[in-house]
């Protein structure tokens, strides 16, 4: 054999066994799955946890690719006893709509979460999930505070049979998310949430980026219903926030709401609010130096405990008056429900095509008791088909 033919032959083993490598390697990593199948919670209390979405099986329809995808997350302050209530709302939410979009999940609470909340949130979510707890100072009396004031206020709420009127986790939920769930460490990457509670329904399909149709259409607030809060538990809210405006004129935008939220221009509040169960909206405006200085004052003023003031007459407030209202929405073709309010596409079209599960008769926008076709009228917006047969 002449050496070009040696060399040839050398040549051709060395090719030979990188093709039998290349093939080895192959075949190994198709045995072993890159992520785990089942995801493994370390439980870790007084600590934030968090799950990855790569941990989970994939939804078949196509996800945003990243870059097109909003910073945005959905957010559930609730206790472990509220699992299985919120169980049914993630498995609604998940089925019309973020199945196809895999946005992250936040949970917050003033306890650590147990494990059993933690797998099975974890197991419908299709983002990740986050599990936070809530800083004690966020969620207790302020020092300013007055606690026999507060006991002797609570005493006679429940006299008078308010709502919640002698509960004081309930108080310090509503200071909560009207002040502090947007300061979460684990909410500090997000610009949009979505907020969720237990025992909700959602009735259509919802089959477009809502998140991203909040950013590309300019709105930061958004709401499904709307009614007027009741009167004994904010005897001094309206007052308090005219005070506050009295001395931060600045703030007010030029295009606000104010008509919405006040039948006698500015002299009284008219109780209208949108119901913050349900919001999407842009965690900019909370954070915002107009939003937070309302907040300091209105917690300095302790009418979270003297009263019984809710989040959402504080969130409504602020909106109506610091925020310009082509940047609020109705979205009326998100069918929902939270006990004991629906609202439901009236026009059968929008049912059909968004394959509506609920009944028009109930839906709460047209009825004499919403807030909302108020709302129409100072936006201008145009009445979804059929209305009219709807309103009382
Ligand atoms: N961690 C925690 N979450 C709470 C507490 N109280 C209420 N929540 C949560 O805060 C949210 C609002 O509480 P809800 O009890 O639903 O209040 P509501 O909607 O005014 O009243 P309902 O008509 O009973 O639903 C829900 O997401 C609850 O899970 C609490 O003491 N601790
Ligand atoms: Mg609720």
């Amino acid at each position: 054999m002449s050496p070009r033919s040696n060399a040839r032959i050398v040549r051709f083993g060395v090719f030979a066994l990188i093709l039998i490598g290349c093939g080895y390697i192959l075949s190994r990593g198709s045995t072993y799955p890159v992520v785990p199948t089942t995801p493994v919670v370390p439980v870790t209390p007084n600590a934030n946890q968090q799950v990855p979405a790569a941990a989970k099986p994939k939804a078949a329809a196509a996800v945003p690719a990243a870059q097109d995808k909003i910073k945005a997350t959905f957010v559930s302050l609730a206790r472990n006893s509220d699992l299985y209530s919120l169980l049914g709302s993630i498995r609604q939410v998940e089925d019309r709509f973020n199945r196809k979009f895999e946005y992250d999940w936040v949970f917050l609470n003033d306890q650590p979460f147990n494990e059993e909340f933690i797998a099975e949130t974890t197991a419908l979510v299709s983002g990740k999930t986050k599990y936070g707890l809530i800083p004690k100072e966020q969620w207790s009396y302020p020092e300013w505070i007055d606690q026999e004031k507060a006991a002797l206020a609570r005493e006679a709420m429940k006299e008078k049979k308010v709502i919640y009127g002698d509960s004081v986790p309930y108080r310090h939920m509503c200071r909560y998310e009207s002040g502090f769930f947007w300061r979460h460490e684990l909410m500090a990457e997000y610009e949009y949430y979505w907020r969720v509670e237990p025992d909700i329904k959602i009735y259509c399909d919802i089959d477009y980026d809502i998140f991203k149709w909040m950013k590309d259409n300019n709105k930061d607030y958004s709401f499904t219903i709307s009614l007027p809060e009741y009167e004994a538990t904010i005897p001094t809210l309206w007052k308090t926030t005219k005070e506050f405006i009295e001395q931060n004129k600045q703030y007010v935008a030029e295009n606000n709401l104010l008509q919405w939220i006040s039948s006698d221009n500015g002299e009284t509040y008219n109780g209208c609010h949108f119901w913050s169960n349900f919001e999407i909206a842009n965690l900019n405006f909370w954070r915002g130096e107009a939003y937070t200085k309302y907040f300091e004052f209105l917690d300095k003023a302790g009418g979270f405990f003297y009263e019984r003031w809710g989040d959402a007459p504080v969130h409504s407030i602020a909106v109506a008056l610091f925020m310009n209202k082509d940047k609020v929405h109705f979205f009326e073709d998100v069918g929902y429900n939270h006990v004991p309010f629906h609202n439901c596409p009236v026009d059968p079209e929008v049912r059909k095509q968004k394959n509506c599960a609920c009944n028009p008769n109930e839906d709460f926008t047209w009825k004499g008791y919403s807030c909302t076709s108020k709302f129409y009228t100072l936006t201008d917006k145009k009445r979804m088909k059929g209305w009219e047969k709807f309103a009382d």
